[in-house]
């Protein structure tokens, strides 16, 4: 089994119902066990401004899955949950799931790249990410607070958790 972060993203049709239905997708995959996740975030979309707010979080994933089999089986809930891929880089989508963290390894393919690209940036990946793993330290052996301390909270919102 290895530690898997994965990060979760939407913002059409009721995003933070798409996040919950998400958590339950990823708690039944196989050979994996959900571990925990972080609250629901709001925050500004990064990329083109004329979409709706985003809803992100975290998840904690034990799994022994490989990490081509894990992106398959994510990307299936994005399918099953309405995603459709565009050509708009950065558009708006019902369901985002991304690898994250793979253990500490580092993976550079043409269908994955672990760490993910630019999450060292997102606010709305890393504090999600360390309210969940507050000491997690990064594959290149910085600290997660590293990383923090670089990356301003702006903008984000913690939600609620439902009644
Ligand atoms: N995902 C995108 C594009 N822009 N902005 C926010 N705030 N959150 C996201 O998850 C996000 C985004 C494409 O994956
Ligand atoms: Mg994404
Ligand atoms: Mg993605």
């Amino acid at each position: 089994m290895e530690r898997v972060y994965i990060g979760l993203g939407s913002n059409l049709a009721e995003p933070a119902e798409q996040l919950r239905r998400a958590l339950t997708a990823l708690a039944a995959l196989p050979a994996s066990q959900l571990v925990r996740h972080s609250s629901l975030y709001a925050s500004a979309p990064l990329g083109p401004p004329d979409q709706p707010r985003y809803v992100n979080a975290v998840a904690a994933l034990d799994t022994g899955l490989a990490p081509l089999e894990l992106l398959d089986a994510l990307q299936r809930i994005e399918q099953e949950q309405g995603r459709q891929r565009k050509a708009e880089r950065w558009g708006p989508r019902t369901l985002d799931l991304d690898i994250l963290l793979f253990g500490s390894r580092i993976i550079d393919e043409p269908r994955l790249t672990v760490p993910h690209y630019h999450m060292h940036a997102r606010a709305f990946v890393l504090y999600p990410l360390a309210e969940i793993a507050e000491d997690l330290v990064m594959p290149d052996g910085r600290p997660l607070v590293d990383w923090l301390a670089a990356c301003p909270f702006a903008g984000l919102e913690r939600l609620p958790a439902p009644a």
